[in-house]
């Protein structure tokens, strides 16, 4: 086992400092426009961009890689957003790193890189092998790099020691090959990127009402009379949302925001493609803004319910005919302690009163949340207690009514349902079984703290489908540890990133084709299909040649591994047949997944179909009280260390997840550096700390030292003792033993931190 090549883990830190100006109070409009086009013609040119963008979200196009909000039914011929088109134009690159570029640039010299340039080099474009001791990626042939591949998971006493990591952009036929080389390997090792995302929502859904998705449809906006964004910055990550806000506006709805900021998204909305909106003052988005203090969500809701219950505005017939558990919750909605509620919400209770009358005042009230609700210790019962307040006035299974996940990575939600679990069922396994006669080992596999704990301590052999995980995880020290114990490690990947160069004795990198390429394999041309975030699936088709001939469609890449794996291993399953015809796969998927009947003539229609809902469909609840649940348990919210901070962390207007375009945050008026500590005015100055100080972070409540300098204090507007800074950064200062209890989530929305004035550095 080596300990790695000892290059940088967390890459340079920009010393600049940041320049501000005053937040945004409009989001899209103009300036949205001109920095998609700008991103798209400096990465495509101008006619590729038209091209590329005018295919985005449509019935025979692609399914635009930003984020997994649905499209319309009748998309506009301008179906994509300014950070989708950021997205797009990032992939479709013409851009394409050279072999020359290995030679040129050790792994160690990469390292020393920033994130920025990292990405900017361009597409990977031939399959490379970083040897043992070596320091430098060299070209290989695919067949070899499928054979060391499928020789190390072969070679593997334990076949628990591989882990298939999945991040959410892969398509359904993708994901659904690579649990099955999973489960044909014999292992349920399939961290993904859920684990550190919706995971919470999943995990408490299915226990309050017996599926882990939401149950809105996009055309339940038009028809709620109250809309709840809690835990989510629409404006920035989920930017086509707000197209949907402003009409559920128009429609008569209102809007309640929840949130430690008052995000630019929020306030509001100037459609691109509206000329009336373009030339007025914008659409307001939030008619009312609570500015909650982190973590206060699950006392809020439960205070919320109090009054609800309190005052007997709840739908008693709902709740006597499709709940249970109501008389435990309404005692405990009975205990509450308002001088508790107050200092975890940092709302008063008369403000709270009011808010719990907006709540009662509404026929068809929709909850939407991200991660600002899922990533804290407390988020699955925190997101129960958002669950108990719709439960209350009846709106699950109601039109303009319900609970509403946002998604993130485009295909996150598909790749949960083709199979992408660490704990799959043993319906489905069964299913397994009969399609393709193997014999898949039960019980829960490693999800993504599992995974680096163990791999930490036990070495093994990694394979990422996507993805970048050492920096998407969280404690990137941890991460680095258990990547650099393995044996191999082997990226599929469209982007060089920090994971490519943090790897284990034997490094692999197998370039993949994305959205917005054309699938060609030795069989013709394939479609591939996704699911989005309110279950509707649907085909998406890339038309861009591919840039380089030598890269290759991610299940064909698969079938590869796996028809290598089962050479010798033995095995019957048509491996290299699944990975040239994909409509092999959709059978498959077909004879395994509920739902997906008849996939291969459905998923040509023009906007796909949708998968059942039983809670949306016909109020009925899979849980074991076949109702819908109440959960009344204890309240909790986070409370630093004394002296401590409570650190969020978030991303910029100009990054996708791991991915950063540039330095600039536009609606947050800061350019120029992401070390940014959003503070309040009044902890600035209590502390005596000055604009753009620069100054040193660190986690409290670990027994080793998390600490990390060059961050400069910014004033926000956001509630005394709650700070923010940008993810992936940060996931420095988040240890790993700190997740969401039963989702496992790392808790990147609550740590505690301590925050110093850094010591000007003295040259030795
Ligand atoms: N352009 C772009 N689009 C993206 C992404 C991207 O990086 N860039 N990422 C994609 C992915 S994978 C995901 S999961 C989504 C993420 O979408 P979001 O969840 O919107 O992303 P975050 O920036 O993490 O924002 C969390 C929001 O929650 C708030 N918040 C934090 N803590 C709390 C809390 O305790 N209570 C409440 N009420 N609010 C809190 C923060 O202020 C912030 O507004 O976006 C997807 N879309
Ligand atoms: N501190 C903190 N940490 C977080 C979060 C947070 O809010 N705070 N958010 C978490 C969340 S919500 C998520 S979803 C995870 C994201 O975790 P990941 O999904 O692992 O990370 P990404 O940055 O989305 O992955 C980007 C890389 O994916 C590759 N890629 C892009 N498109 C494709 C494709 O089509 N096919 C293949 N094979 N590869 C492709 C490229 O090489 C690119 O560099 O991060 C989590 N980490
Ligand atoms: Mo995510």
């Amino acid at each position: 086992m080596v300990m790695g090549r000892g290059a940088s883990r967390t890459g340079p830190t920009n010393s600049q400092r940041p320049t501000l100006s005053s937040v945004k109070e409009v989001a899209a409009g103009l300036p949205a426009v001109v920095s998609a086009w700008k991103h798209g013609i400096a990465k495509m040119g101008p006619l590729e961009s038209a091209k590329t963008l005018s295919r985005a979200n449509q019935h025979s196009g692609f399914d635009c890689p930003g984020c997994a909000w649905p499209d319309p039914a009748e998309p506009s011929p301008f179906e994509y957003c300014e950070n989708g088109a950021k997205a797009i134009a990032d992939e479709a690159t013409d851009k394409v790193i050279q072999d020359s570029f290995w030679k040129e640039n050790s792994v160690l010299s990469l390292a020393r890189k920033s994130d920025i340039w990292l990405n900017a080099q361009g597409r990977l474009s031939r399959p490379l092998i970083m040897e043992r001791d070596s320091n430098h990626y060299k070209p290989i042939d695919w067949d070899r790099a499928f054979g060391i591949i499928g020789a190390a998971l072969f070679n593997l006493e334990n076949e628990d020691d591989a882990y298939f990591y999945t991040s959410g952009r892969a398509s359904n036929e993708a994901a659904f090959l690579w649990q099955l080389l999973a489960r044909q390997h014999g292992t349920n090792n399939l961290p993904d990127c859920s684990n550190m995302c919706h995971e919470s929502s999943g995990v408490a859904l299915g226990e309050s009402i017996g599926i882990g998705k939401g149950t809105v449809r996009l055309e339940d906006f038009d028809h709620s009379d109250l809309i709840v964004v809690v835990g989510q910055n629409p404006g920035t990550n989920h930017p086509r949302m707000l197209s949907a806000l402003s009409s559920a506006k128009r429609s008569g709805s209102s809007v309640l925001s929840i949130n430690p900021i008052k995000e630019t998204g929020m306030r509001g909305f100037r459609h691109p493609q509206n000329p009336i909106d373009m030339l007025g003052s914008g659409v307001k988005i939030a008619d009312d803004h609570v500015d909650i203090r982190i973590n206060g969500d699950m006392a809020l809701f439960r205070a919320i319910g109090s009054v609800m219950v309190e005052n007997g505005w709840v739908d008693k017939s709902f709740i006597d005919s499709s709940t249970s558990g109501y008389d435990s919750y309404a005692k405990a909605t009975k205990k509450i302690n308002w001088e508790e509620i107050e200092k975890a919400t940092g709302q008063s209770e008369t403000r709270i009163r009011d808010i719990a009358k907006i709540f009662s005042k509404s026929r068809s009230t929709i909850i939407c949340w991200a991660m600002g609700i899922t990533q804290h210790r407390n988020s699955v019962d925190t997101i129960r207690e958002i669950v108990n307040v719709l439960l209350l006035g009846g709106h699950i299974g109601r039109p303009g009514a319900g609970v509403c996940p946002v998604r993130g990575h485009s295909n996150v939600q598909g790749d949960r349902t083709v199979g992408i679990t660490h704990a799959p069922s043993a319906k489905f396994l069964a299913a397994i079984e009969k399609t393709y006669g193997i014999r898949p080992v039960e019980g829960h596999g490693a999800d993504a703290v599992h995974t680096v704990e163990r791999m930490r301590e036990r070495g093994g052999v990694f394979l990422s489908l996507g993805g970048n995980f050492l920096s998407a995880m969280s404690d990137t020290e941890r991460t680095a540890e258990a990547l650099e114990a393995c044996s191999l490690t082997v990226q599929i990947s469209t982007k060089l990133n920090r994971s490519h160069l943090i790897t284990g004795e034997t490094s692999i990198i197998l370039p993949c084709l994305g959205r917005t390429d054309e699938q060609v394999t030795s069989n013709g041309q394939q479609i591939l299909s996704v699911e989005n975030s309110m279950g509707v699936v649907h085909m998406s088709k890339g038309n861009k040649k591919r840039p380089s001939m030598s890269m290759r469609s991610e299940p064909t890449i698969i079938a590869g591994i796996a028809h290598k794996r089962q050479d010798m291993a033995g095995g019957a399953i048509k491996w290299l047949d699944l990975g040239s015809d994909f409509s092999l796969i959709r059978e498959g998927i077909e004879a395994t997944v509920p739902g997906f009947e008849a996939y291969n003539s459905r998923i040509l229609r023009p906007s796909g179909f949708e998968l059942p809902n039983p809670p949306r469909d016909n109020k009925t609840f899979r849980t074991p009280s076949g109702r819908a649940e109440f959960s009344s348990a204890g309240i909790s919210s986070f409370t630093p260390d004394d002296g401590a901070y409570t650190m969020m962390t978030i991303r910029s207007h100009d990054q996708f997840n791991t991915t950063i375009y540039t330095d600039n945050d536009r609606y947050r008026g800061i350019s120029g550096s992401r070390r940014i500590v959003l503070m309040s005015r009044e902890d600035i100055q209590e502390r005596g700390f000055r604009t753009g100080q620069t100054v040193v972070i660190s986690t409290t409540g670990v027994s080793r030292r998390m600490e990390s300098g060059e961050w400069s204090i910014v004033p926000y507007e956001i509630p005394k003792g709650c700070v923010a800074t940008y993810f992936p950064e940060s996931n420095h200062l988040i240890p790993i033993e700190s997740y969401a209890e039963g989702s496992f989530t790392p808790t990147s929305k609550s740590v505690s931190v301590i925050i110093n004035g850094q010591p000007p550095f003295l040259e030795p």
